[in-house]
């Protein structure tokens, strides 16, 4: 029988919360914000929304590196205005998962002020992993920072602390129990409020081996997907213990409540290994993400990612984009690595690339302003930059920002309705055209296109959970069918395609002349 929890074929819109709306007039966006969105985000039709980490944070990494993990920032609104918004967004039919952040803390969290206060050999260093440097003063290892410099900060009295990401975010010792124990509280803590589940950031990275080996390797290894079995501190078997422990936490309040993992891993199998039965309920799929344009590339990335989750009872996901990489309109639109985008290619592609993501069997993350088509903006001034990426890198690389600006949503003049006093990274004068208000108007743009296919996918029996069986087409042409009665044709060739036979056209990506599927457009059809 189909299993049919909420979750297995949910559509679930990522706020990244600084950028979608600020309601208190500082320029950043807030509680307030979101609960003037939702609404918007019911029509938009998803099933429930993830919001990026609301803590109480220096805000070094944009609020992942938290100093309480049991409150919420002044900078976005209370604790009350936070219990408001769950219970708003579920008269409104929406869910709300939060972020997790377990990994590290900032450097702000009192339990790393009373580590530094007291001393090498204390108790209060266990809950991180402190360390003595080498003989020549070099850091206990070679380990680097995914944001560039090495993983190791020296303290005063002479010992280093780990750091994965920025040295304001110190790694936490997942092999104390009393960590174990705090976030199980924690868990516990916003799950009495409401919340519907948990993104985990860095589920991959919790534990690290005892020993603290030298990697050996360069940057480039530490940064992108480990490519080797037994990683001194990626995707360890020891990570596993630990989702096991959450899960049995979360079946006390029922079935509906969800963990999704955010692990950057080698391969579908290794993903497929955080959502076995008794584990977490899903995980992002970034191999898809990663795909290029490609027919050959994405039909390989389909067919393994959902074999590999599928053998473990699990759905499929599917995501584009996220507020860590380059929006999928400029990457679409860029013939090669380094090369300018081509952004009305990119924004076509994006559109074959929703219909044919919405298609597919699972669930769908929509990341906010993908729905606008929004582009990357790379041509942030420096001085705006915010991303640790930036400094850390010796600017080198420009981050992260770029994929984070405020959301226009009505008006010709910035902040385009994002808040009434501009907003915390400037935006593009041409994104007047993109406002969610000009988009509405528009029967053929972006959003309108999302809304419909979100809202067929939610009514066509054949969408959301199952299976999908790929039909004979051209190789540069992705033709599968869903039962019941359901087909989708993406043509990447270079040239228009006859449709396959159908009985109706149910939605297509551009309009089709001579009833033909021209160069990077997406049909789905009634069978
Ligand atoms: O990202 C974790 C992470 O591993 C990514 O940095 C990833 O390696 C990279 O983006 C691949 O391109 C999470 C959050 O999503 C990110 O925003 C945080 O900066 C990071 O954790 C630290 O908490």
């Amino acid at each position: 029988p189909v299993n049919t929890r909420w979750w297995r074929s949910a559509a679930i819109y990522q706020i990244y919360i600084r950028s979608l709306t600020d309601a208190s007039g500082d320029g950043v966006g807030d509680l307030a914000g979101i609960r003037a969105r939702l609404p918007y985000l019911r029509d938009l039709g998803v099933d429930a929304v993830w919001i990026t980490p609301w803590y109480p944070s220096p805000m070094a990494d944009g609020g992942y590196d938290v100093a309480d993990y049991r409150d919420i920032d002044p900078l976005f609104g209370t604790l009350a205005e936070a219990e408001a918004l769950i219970a708003e967004a579920h008269e409104h039919g929406l869910r709300l998962i939060i972020d997790l952040v377990p990994n590290h803390t900032s450097s702000a969290h009192p339990w790393f002020a009373e580590a530094l206060a007291a001393g090498p050999g204390s108790p209060a260093r266990e809950r991180y992993i402190f360390r003595h440097g080498k003989e020549s003063g070099a850091p206990p290892n070679d380990w680097k920072s995914v944001f560039g410099g090495p993983a190791w900060t020296r303290v005063p009295d002479g010992e280093w602390y780990l750091h994965l990401f920025d040295s304001s975010q110190p790694d936490l010792n997942w092999e104390l129990p009393e960590v174990r124990t705090e976030f199980e509280a924690v868990l516990r803590f916003w799950l009495d409020r409401g919340v519907d589940g948990f993104r985990i950031d860095v589920a991959h990275g919790l534990i690290k081996q005892p020993d603290l080996p030298d990697l050996g390797i360069d940057h480039e290894e530490i940064t992108g997907p480990p490519d080797r079995a037994n990683h001194p501190h990626w995707d360890r078997d020891g990570v596993h213990e630990i989702y096991r422990s959450w899960r049995r936490v979360v079946e006390e309040y029922g079935e509906d409540r969800i963990f999704v993992a955010e692990a950057w891993v080698a391969n579908p199998e290794r993903l497929a290994r955080y959502v076995r039965p008794g584990e977490l309920h899903s995980a992002f799929n970034f191999d898809f993400l990663r795909a290029a344009w490609d027919p050959v590339k994405l039909r390989e990335v389909i067919d393994s990612s959902i074999g590999a989750l599928h053998a473990v009872g699990a759905p499929a996901t599917w995501v584009l984009s996220n507020h860590d990489v380059v929006r999928h309109v400029t990457r679409y639109g860029r013939p090669d690595p380094g090369q300018p985008s081509d952004l009305e290619v990119g924004r076509r592609r994006a559109r074959a690339a929703l219909l044919l993501m919405h298609a597919l069997p699972g669930g769908v993350y929509v990341y906010q302003g993908e729905e606008l088509g929004l582009e990357e903006v790379e041509d942030l001034p420096e001085a705006v930059l915010q991303d640790p990426t930036w400094e850390r890198s010796g600017h080198t690389e420009r981050g992260r920002d770029g994929c984070r600006v405020p959301l226009p949503w009505r008006g010709t003049e910035p902040p385009f309705g994002f808040g009434p006093h501009g907003s915390w990274l400037p935006q593009p004068g041409h994104w007047s055209a993109l406002t969610a208000e000009a988009q509405l108007r528009d029967e053929d743009s972006m959003l309108s296109l999302y809304r419909k296919a979100l809202h067929l996918r939610r009514r066509h029996p054949a969408l959301g959970e199952g299976e999908l069986s790929w039909l004979d087409s051209p190789a540069d042409v992705l033709l599968f069918s869903r039962e019941p009665g359901f087909v989708c044709a993406v043509n990447l060739s270079p040239t228009p395609v006859p449709l396959p036979p159908h009985e109706r056209v149910l939605l297509t990506s551009e309009p089709l002349p001579n009833g033909k599927l021209p160069t990077d457009t997406a049909a789905w059809l009634q069978v």
